[in-house]
């Protein structure tokens, strides 16, 4: 593929309503969009799922902006310079390779896989969903629920979104708040509900017994309670504790996947492209678990409807056997920089059209533009 250029442009997405983890609150989601145009005028689009601060791993958006600029986009163009369709010439295939002696940076190097992918699938007339190995045409949509001032506030806010019929419930926990936000959506909604609970990191193994007050629940899994390099202890964990233990930040290869499973440090992944360097690795995440009969999951990261085409189009691959955090756009969103994702009978439709399937509508788009940047190959 022969580029002529790449757009660096960062947005700003104001929430609906302020989004807490563990690690902090959002109020608003900053992210980096890339863009770049073929010299046949077909234009690839990708999203990085970095955030402002490096509190849900190292990587964020102004570490993330240089690097993509000073290091990753010189060596794709290097590659579209060369041209034809040789062994070294520019491709979706060849992204990871290309930006191989750049160390880390995940999330940079998955946004640029997937602004190549998206203009190769464009310019072919295929969907991503095709592509990736989608066998269905609409996902089942779960939610994930931040931490609330109160437990009131918690279960106002988890019966909104059953009415809107969402499929599963995750709440988010951190320590004081975790044993009693879990008993109180259990008790208001019932054994029936599929409810899950994510850490992100914020416990430590001698947390053990803590965790295991959760167990009479019958949670669908906890998600990374520990570390992201504590393998070894996720599976003394799980040892001590009933409940399934997934895992999301310590996934950043189909390499740590597979270690994670022979270690027994997770029964069920969570599956993030942008955390594992792109669409080709998270399928490769997908293969290595189902061989070994390990469940998977769509995660998120308040993408923008562009990066939420293409989770949703992973999805639907047939590994996918648990709900995802593909919820609607408006769960965050009052305006998207796409038409909106919306739920229906709590799945969301995996678009068809050739390669995200989505348009950005560019209204909304210089609305929430805070910086760009044109850098010509
Ligand atoms: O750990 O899954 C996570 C959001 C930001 C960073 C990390 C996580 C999350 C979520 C929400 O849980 C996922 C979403 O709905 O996009
Ligand atoms: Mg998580």
């Amino acid at each position: 593929m022969k580029v002529e250029g790449f757009e660096l442009r960062t947005v700003a997405m104001p929430l609906r309503s302020p989004f807490e983890t563990s690690f902090g609150v959002q109020t608003v989601r900053e992210l980096i969009l890339v863009r770049l145009r073929t010299a046949d005028g077909v234009e690839g689009w990708g999203e990085c799922v970095a955030g402002a601060a490096p509190l849900y791993s190292s990587e964020f958006n102004a570490a993330t902006e240089l690097v993509l600029r000073d290091f990753m986009l010189p060596a794709l163009a290097k590659a579209s310079a060369r041209g034809g369709d040789g062994a070294d010439a520019l491709s979706a295939t060849r992204v990871a390779a290309l930006l191989e002696p750049v160390k880390g940076h995940r999330m940079a190097k998955a946004a640029l896989e997937m602004a190549v992918l998206d203009a190769e699938l464009r310019t072919a007339g295929l969907s991503f969903g095709t592509y990736l190995g989608a066998e269905r045409d609409a996902v089942p949509a779960g939610v994930s629920v931040g931490i609330q001032p109160s437990i009131d506030a918690l279960l106002d806010a988890v019966t909104g979104y059953v009415a809107e019929g969402y499929l599963r419930i995750k709440l988010k926990i951190k320590p004081g708040w975790d044993v009693e936000p879990v008993r109180a959506v259990r008790e208001r909604f019932g054994d029936a509900l599929l409810l899950q609970v994510d850490a992100n990191t914020a416990y430590t193994l001698a947390d053990a017994p803590l965790l295991a007050r959760l167990d009479p629940f019958e949670l669908l899994l906890i998600e990374q309670p520990l570390g992201e390099e504590d393998l070894t202890e996720h599976a003394e964990l799980a040892r001590r504790v009933a409940t399934p233990i997934c895992l999301d930040e310590s996934i950043v290869s189909s390499k740590a996947a597979a270690d994670a499973i022979a270690l027994g440090a997770c029964s069920i992944v969570n599956i993030k492209p942008g955390r594992v360097g792109g669409y080709l690795e998270a399928r490769r995440i997908h293969d290595v678990c189902r061989a070994h009969g390990v469940a998977v999951w769509c995660g998120g990261m308040l993408e923008s409807g562009l990066g939420r085409a293409a989770n949703v189009a992973l999805a639907a691959l047939p590994g996918f056997v648990l709900p995802g955090d593909t919820s609607a756009s408006d769960r965050y969103y009052a305006q998207d920089i796409t038409a909106p994702f919306v739920l229906e009978e709590g799945h969301v439709a995996v678009p068809t059209g050739p390669g995200l399937g989505v348009e950005v509508v560019p209204e909304a788009l210089e609305q929430m533009t805070l910086r760009s940047e044109w850098i010509a190959c």
